[in-house]
């Protein structure tokens, strides 16, 4: 398989980190997306919505979406668990893994969108029409990043990771989006002390380096 990449970018980062977790490695083609490598016909050809991580199986099958790519990748590969056990257990993981993405990573990405120089006519990602950027959606992207960093602080006063008792696909996707907040400006704070000890515990895993 070939996993279309960028280094720096959020999304790539979570299908990279679940396959560090699984002790994986594939083949990755980097992809520069502030310079449009995304938006070549070459790339739209294998994604036409123009967008990574992209991961293309050796019989040609393409799979567009970060988390269709890691419950993929926990089908063949089941251990170590990362996406749920028995179909509760399941379910409550897709639900937390979900509230980090649309909660957290969304509104980081609403805010990261519209303020950086090279997104200035992308402001939306991929293969989507030109689009300009609008300063009320980058503080708009701070407040719901804030709010969603408060919700998750309660959560971690009461449950060891995000999505129960035990390291999941739910903390990659929040572990990486408060990486990313950084790009923001958005910070875990000293009044955040159960993200701040949970925080380190996963930066001390080896694939946070992924
Ligand atoms: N929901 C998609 C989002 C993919 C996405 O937006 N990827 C960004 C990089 S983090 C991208 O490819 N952006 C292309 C662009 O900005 O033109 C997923 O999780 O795979």
């Amino acid at each position: 398989v070939k996993l279309y990449n960028m280094g720096l970018a959020v999304n790539p980062r979570r299908v990279r980190m679940f396959l560090a977790e699984k002790k994986l490695q594939v083949e990755m083609i980097e992809i520069n997306i502030p310079k449009g490598e995304n938006l070549t016909p070459e790339f739209l050809a294998i994604n036409p919505r123009g967008v990574v991580p992209t991961l293309v199986l050796d019989d040609g099958a393409v799979l567009d979406e970060s988390v269709a790519i890691c419950r993929y990748i926990e089908s063949l590969h089941p251990d170590p668990n990362l996406m749920g056990t028995s179909p509760l257990e399941t379910a409550q993981i897709e639900s937390w893994q979900r509230h980090m993405e649309f909660d957290g990573l969304s509104s980081v990405a609403l805010a990261f969108r519209n303020m950086v120089p090279f997104f200035a006519t992308r402001s939306a990602p991929g293969n989507v029409p030109s689009l300009g950027q609008m300063a009320e959606l980058v503080e708009r992207g701070k407040l719901l990043t804030q709010h969603w960093l408060a919700n998750l602080e309660t959560r971690l006063s009461e449950s060891a990771f995000v999505a129960g008792n035990r390291f999941t696909i739910a903390d990659i996707t929040a572990f990486t989006t408060i990486d990313f907040a950084k790009a923001i400006k958005q910070f875990v704070t000293d009044a955040q002390p159960n993200l701040q000890r949970w925080y380190a515990e996963i930066a001390a895993r080896p694939s946070a380096k992924a």
